[in-house]
């Protein structure tokens, strides 16, 4: 098998192990996590995780606990999609998190994360409280 077969096959088997789950769940968000970010610049990205697409949730990233080194104290951060993809990564968009929740929409199945684009003030950004839902 080559790579892509491998990875294809991996991605069937994960898939077909989580849909058997998600029989087991609530009906709200097939998957989310929660998190910290500690002291993060641009260009740092989440963890990834796999949208199987098994509901209408729109993917969302909620911050709380917002801090920066800037002068101006914390104003707001960009937050970018990813889709994790064969090649370069497909951009869904940049969300301006104002240590709010912010929206990109029902996503199609697939590997997502996302990239710290910017924060406002100062270039380092910390949230005690990162919740991801999708
Ligand atoms: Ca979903």
């Amino acid at each position: 098998m080559n790579t892509k077969n491998r990875r294809l096959a991996r991605g069937l088997i994960v898939g077909a192990a989580l849909v058997g789950l998600a029989g087991t769940t609530p009906a709200y968000a097939e998957g989310s996590w929660s998190s910290y970010i500690s002291g993060w610049t641009s260009g740092k990205e989440s963890r990834r995780w796999t949208d199987n697409n098994t509901d209408s949730v729109s993917t969302s990233v909620g911050f709380s606990g917002c801090a920066s080194d800037g002068g101006g104290g914390f104003k707001h951060a960009q937050l970018k999609l990813w889709k994790d993809v064969f090649g370069p990564d497909d951009d869904q968009g940049t969300k301006t998190n104002y240590c709010n929740r912010v929206y990109w929409g029902d996503k199609s199945s697939g590997k997502y994360y996302f990239e710290l684009w910017g924060v406002v003030s100062g270039g380092y950004l910390s949230v005690k409280s990162v919740n991801t839902r999708y």
